[in-house]
């Protein structure tokens, strides 16, 4: 294998700028710690499910063995969004609504990376409702976690897209009437290649989750369970078996390759079954877009990017 190129930062703080310095492969390096990952204190209310989903991802990243220049952590406006700023690593807390949009651009032209997003119910579902069925049906490779709590925390207590009839909020003072959305059946519907649930309770669940996602090659869709203690208490005690709830999983037996077993499998009543539902292989955007581009690259007989562009440039005088 080539010894991988030498960033520039790494000669200038080496003091070596014409010397060529060994770097360790990517086999040799060490992973990341815990405290190489973390960065920042988490703002979150004291009891927030979202520390828990925090906690899995640097365990993800530990375990692993993925390096900071691998990683990027993506996140749009929310207490759930908030996550890039607890993660040493390249990543970006975007606008509300739009974090597919911007990890999409990231996953297309960077296929070396694991791109991973993480969103609210609201900034995934209700601004950013279009974003998820679109990339969902694209099947960008990229996985996302939709840390659900049935609410708009950051805002105080809104009704969200998947809160219950009956929800009272500062939106729906005498309780919702809407209907709320299925997000497992949205993105089956969609064209998710994988779609899961799971739970904040539940961390050897939670990372079992988070590990099947980043092996999937497609579009990885989690929706993680995840309680507001503000302003949703005790919403998800029925899937919490130390609250007197019911935790219970997909069965053994269900066909994830089964698009209509598991759209039916998720019809079941709030909290419904954990594990995953859906699972099947089909080309990623990545992977077709790739082939386009080597097709047309093949036809320009070796001229370089700025050559080409330049050429475009020249036929628009
Ligand atoms: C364009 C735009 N509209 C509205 C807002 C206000 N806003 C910020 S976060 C949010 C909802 C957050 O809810 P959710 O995505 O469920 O995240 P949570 O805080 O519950 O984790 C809203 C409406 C905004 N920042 N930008
Ligand atoms: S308001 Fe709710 S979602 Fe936001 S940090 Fe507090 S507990 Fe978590
Ligand atoms: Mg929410």
């Amino acid at each position: 294998m080539s010894s991988p190129a030498i960033p520039f930062e790494v000669l200038a703080r080496t003091g070596k700028a014409n010397a060529t310095v060994a770097l360790p492969t990517d086999a040799e390096r060490k992973g990341l710690t815990k405290k190489e990952i973390a960065a920042d204190h988490p703002t979150w209310c004291p009891g927030c499910g979202d520390f828990s989903v925090l906690a899995l991802y640097y365990k993800l990243i530990e375990k692993r063995k993925m390096h900071h220049e691998k990683v990027t952590t993506v996140a749009g406006i929310g207490c759930s969004s908030r996550f890039p700023y607890f993660v040493q690593a390249h990543g970006a807390h975007f606008i509300h609504g739009r974090a597919l949009a911007f990890a999409s651009g990231v996953s297309l032209s960077r296929p070396d990376l694991h791109v991973f997003t993480f969103s609210g119910d609201g900034d995934a579902f209700s601004i950013g409702g279009n974003h998820f069925n679109h990339t969902a049906r694209k099947n960008v490779k990229m996985t996302f976690i939709v840390m659900d709590n049935m609410v708009y925390g950051l805002t105080k207590k809104q009704t969200s897209p998947t809160s219950p009839i009956g929800f009272k909020s500062k939106t729906d003072t005498w309780g919702a009437v809407d209907r709320p959305i299925n997000p497992i059946k949205q993105a089956i519907a969609a064209g998710a290649t994988f779609v899961a649930r799971t739970t904040h309770t539940n961390p050897n669940h939670l990372l079992q989750m988070m590990e099947a996602a980043m092996d999937h090659d497609g579009f990885s869709f989690i929706q993680c369970l995840s309680e507001c203690v503000e302003f949703y208490a005790g919403a998800f005690d029925n899937s919490n078996p130390r609250k007197g709830g019911a935790f219970d999983l997909v069965p053994a037996d269900h066909d994830v390759t089964d698009e209509y077993a598991a759209y039916r499998l998720a019809d079941n009543i709030h909290p419904g079954k954990f594990g995953i539902f859906y699972k099947a292989p089909r080309p990623t955007k990545n992977a077709l877009e790739a082939k386009i581009n080597a097709d047309a690259r093949s036809k320009t007989g070796g001229l370089k990017d700025w050559q080409l562009l330049q050429k475009s440039f020249d036929r628009l005088k």
